[in-house]
């Protein structure tokens, strides 16, 4: 067994969207929060990380931000001494040099991998593999929803912050406030609030078709500017920061993208959040109302078994006529089209809907998180964790 790890790398390169960058500036902080440990966290592309990061200057090289030293990865990379840990995030390659040095230190390496609820990562958690040419082993380390994988990404007090919120009407008035929404502190009988987090390809059309005639009135809360093309093509409305349209049943409300802390509360806030690809999914789950996740869409259909395998763990136990609404929902939602009254067959099973969603989501936070999992391994790397 080793001795606590005291400091950690993270490289991350930025592919597209926010993920990766979302999962390793969140597992970045929380190492050093919770760790005490020394972190630098590796970008290629500062500017996307800007939008999950406001207070980055992009034109510095090397900045601390939340007690975590931000590096802008560039092609040019000068040797440095590796730290005892060393992440890379979703396979992105670490540079020659950097590797050449790990070979004095030998750290432990980590190549952190995509979030799946599908049955193989539990035999690939925790795999080795040797450098073809170098004396280093790469460990796989798989996020996932069970005791035999990596575990999903939780601050410590994440929970406790979320029940306080959800408790508090203060702190969910406040909230509204500072969005400048404060008639969404209304229940949700008289407005229920959805957020809208998706991928431009998903049928926001028919959702928001659905919503104007949804039988009790929607506040749909769109952060972000991923859908407002499809929006804007849809409704031949301009959206420009901070609006809102009123269309039957329906008002859409613009909120600028937030801070990582904001959107959990937004998504502790709202009724039914729409979430995609990984971190706002890991998000969604704990703030334990229901939810719809579209993963992020692969090539030859990859995400089917993706989807059907987290279907399976988040319907576990719904009686028979919930379940089917759910899986019908998720599937049309990912397959780019809902059927006409697949709102209302949702918006109809919602009670049931949430009080599963609290019980998966309190279920889940029964485990140790993925920091923690991730701390033990490197302790001791040659066991399963
Ligand atoms: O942006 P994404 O689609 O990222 C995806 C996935 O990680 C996918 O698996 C990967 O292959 C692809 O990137 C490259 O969705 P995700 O993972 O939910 O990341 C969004 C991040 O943005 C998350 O950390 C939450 C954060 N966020 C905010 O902080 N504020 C906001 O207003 C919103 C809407 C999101």
């Amino acid at each position: 067994v080793k001795a606590s790890p005291k400091s950690c790398d993270i490289f991350c390169r930025i592919i597209d969207n926010y993920g990766d960058i979302g999962v390793c500036w969140r597992l970045a902080r929380q190492l050093a929060h919770e760790y005490d440990m020394v972190i630098r966290l590796f970008v290629d592309d500062l500017t996307t990380a800007q939008h999950l990061i406001p207070s980055l200057d992009t034109s510095q090289i090397k900045q601390t931000i939340m007690e975590v030293e931000i590096v802008h990865w560039q092609a040019h990379f000068v040797a440095i001494t590796p730290a005892d840990i060393v992440i890379e995030a979703f396979a992105c390659e670490l540079p020659d040099t950097y590797l050449q040095a790990m070979t004095e230190n030998q750290p432990v390496w980590l190549n952190l991998e995509y979030l799946s609820a599908e049955y193989w990562v539990n035999g690939f958690h925790a795999q080795t593999s040797k450098h073809p040419t170098l004396p280093l082993t790469r460990h796989f380390f798989f996020p996932g929803f069970n005791e035999n994988t990596g575990g999903l990404l939780r601050e410590n007090a994440l929970i406790e912050e979320r029940q306080h919120f959800q408790n508090s009407a203060e702190e969910q008035a406040k909230f509204w406030q500072k969005l400048r929404i404060p008639d969404a502190i209304k229940p949700k009988d008289e407005l229920l609030k959805v957020s809208l987090f998706a991928y431009p390809e998903a049928p926001v059309a028919d959702l928001l078709e659905s919503f104007k005639n949804s039988s009790s009135p929607i506040l749909c809360l769109l952060p972000g500017n991923g859908l407002i093309n499809a929006i804007e093509q849809y409704l031949g409305w301009n959206v420009s920061q901070n609006s809102r349209i009123t269309l039957g049943n329906m008002t859409l409300q613009h909120v600028p993208f937030l801070s990582q802390s904001e959107y959990d509360q937004l998504l502790w806030a709202c009724d039914l959040n729409f979430v995609r690809g990984e971190d706002s999914w890991i998000r969604a789950i704990w703030a334990a109302k229901p939810m719809v996740w579209q993963p992020y869409q692969q090539t030859e259909q990859a995400h089917l078994p993706k989807l059907n395998a987290f279907l399976d763990l988040y319907t576990q136990g719904l009686p028979d006529a919930s379940k089917q609404v759910v899986e019908r929902f998720y599937r049309a939602w990912s397959s780019n089209h809902l059927g006409t009254d697949d709102w209302q067959k949702i918006l109809d099973q919602l009670p049931t809907i949430a009080t599963q969603s609290k019980n998966f989501s309190d279920r889940l936070a029964q485990q140790t998180g993925l920091a923690s999992r991730l701390v033990s391994f490197c302790k001791n790397p040659t066991y399963p964790v």
